[in-house]
């Protein structure tokens, strides 16, 4: 059986990849071929027999999870478990979500469970640069509970007991850590105008950048003017850059204070969603437009504060798109390669759902996973061609979507480990290829 998955034909065939009278359609590695199909067939008689007898251990190496434990040296970085607590790793310790929780440390922080919330960054970045020790309790914000609405009258995170008093909103907690613990400072006195109006802008700045990305104005249904939106935004990054210019250094003050922990939730954001989603604005790298917010954003990275609720760019992106609906209007620019690879992949179609159907441990006699193999495999050649790839509508049927979810996923990462260069496509395109599949591998469970 030729197990090539791309084999050159007619039209499509790239004459500086490789001359199709060679017989590159023999699997090139042949003798591993051989090897796996022993060693599954082994696996399998193994597994049979110890499910006769139902030791699986026998089967399976099950993971040496005390020899990982020492490994992953679970104290030195500070992670808790939280048994029946979702999430249940986090760096910063914390205590069950109950209102029993009292915490020997001087501050207890009420955040959200899903470690999302801006203004709970906030806080946590004043409580690192300050050195200050502090206790989580997680508050599950889809299902608040009513203790938590009792004590906290807006109903909102965060909120902190610092030394026994119940404190809300961000910003009256940041300075109330202030007061409790003057040093190290993060508010030098002379410079506490030039930290209120950072503070106000702060507020300005953000809600003019959500709604340039959203495309309608803050509290508003309707779409707004996208110009006007733009001018708001630029006009708002502008003062940040002017405040920015109005002391030595990179920082709001001559020292990193709370002016740029009120600014880094959102401009952490922006500077992630921008690339991604609306272009026009370049907040950081090649073409930056605003010099000292570049330079601001730089030197957060050598902020402990900062790296302490610093997120990746991906996970930002796809927050904003889940829970605001925020649509990219950036296209993103296809990788050199990936019409080839989709070329490839649309003519030789039927030799690779064949391929997958036989050798990616799918259910091949199940009328359903025979669908989701070449809806996927449709769903990657559009996308490599830049198409929009059609996705079943299974919305009313979640276990038929979560099924066809893992079918999608072991397709895609079989083909993506399946796929060899100059062999089915030239290098560029088998890059594009991968990348194509890497990104729809992170969308897969949409
Ligand atoms: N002005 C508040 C805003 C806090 C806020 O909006 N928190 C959000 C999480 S990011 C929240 O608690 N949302 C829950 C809700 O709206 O019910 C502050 O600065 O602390």
């Amino acid at each position: 059986m030729s197990l090539q998955l791309f084999p050159l034909k007619g039209a499509f065939a790239d004459p500086s990849v490789a001359d199709p009278r060679l017989p590159t359609a023999r699997c090139p590695f042949p003798r591993a071929q051989r090897l796996r199909t022993r060693n599954s067939r082994g696996l399998r008689q193994r597994s049979d027999a110890a499910a006769k007898t139902g030791d699986l251990e026998k089967a399976f190496p099950f993971p040496a999870w005390e020899k990982l434990d020492e490994v992953a040296n679970l104290q030195n970085l500070g992670l808790e478990i939280r048994k029946e607590q979702v999430p249940s790793t986090s760096a910063f310790p914390s205590l069950p979500t109950s209102p029993d929780s009292k915490s020997s440390k001087r501050v207890l922080l009420y955040r959200d469970t899903n470690g999302w919330c801006p203004f709970c960054e906030r806080v946590i970045c004043a409580l690192v640069e300050k050195n200050i020790e502090f206790d989580c309790v997680y508050i599950d914000l889809r299902n608040k509970p009513a203790w938590y609405l009792d004590i906290v009258e807006t109903g909102l995170v965060p909120a902190a007991e610092i030394d026994g008093r119940l404190v809300w909103e961000s910003k009256d907690i940041l300075d109330a850590l202030e007061e409790t613990f003057p040093e190290p400072s993060l508010l030098p006195t002379e410079f506490s105008e030039d930290a209120n109006a950072a503070s106000a802008l702060a507020d300005t700045l953000s809600r003019a950048g959500f709604s340039f990305l959203r495309g309608r104005e803050y509290g508003s249904d309707g779409p707004g003017d996208p110009t006007e939106l733009l001018e708001s935004f630029r006009s708002r990054l502008q003062e940040m850059e002017d405040a920015l210019a109005r002391h030595p250094g990179p920082f709001f003050l001559p020292q990193f204070s709370l002016a740029d922990v009120v600014h880094i939730p959102h401009m952490q954001r922006f500077a992630a969603y921008l690339p991604n989603i609306r272009d026009e604005v370049v907040l950081h790298g090649p073409g930056a437009q605003y010099p000292r917010i570049a330079a601001w954003l730089d030197a957060l990275e050598e902020r402990p504060g900062f790296r302490a609720v610093k997120s990746d760019p991906e996970t930002h992106v796809q927050v904003v798109r889940r829970l605001f609906g925020v649509q990219p209007s950036v296209e993103a620019e296809r990788p050199r390669g990936a019409s080839a690879a989709g070329a490839r992949l649309v003519t030789n179609r039927e030799a690779v759902v064949k391929d997958v159907l036989a050798n990616a441990g799918l259910d091949s006699g199940d009328s359903f996973v025979r669908q989701a193999v070449e809806l996927t495999v449709g769903m990657l050649a559009a996308e490599l061609l830049g198409e929009a790839p059609a996705k079943p509508d299974l919305a009313d049927d979640p276990p038929s979507k979560a099924r066809f979810c893992a079918v999608a996923a072991a397709v895609l990462a079989f083909l993506r480990s399946r796929v060899s260069s100059p062999r089915d496509m030239p290098a560029d395109a088998a890059s594009s290829f991968r990348a194509a599949i890497d990104k729809m591998l992170r969308e897969v469970y949409w």
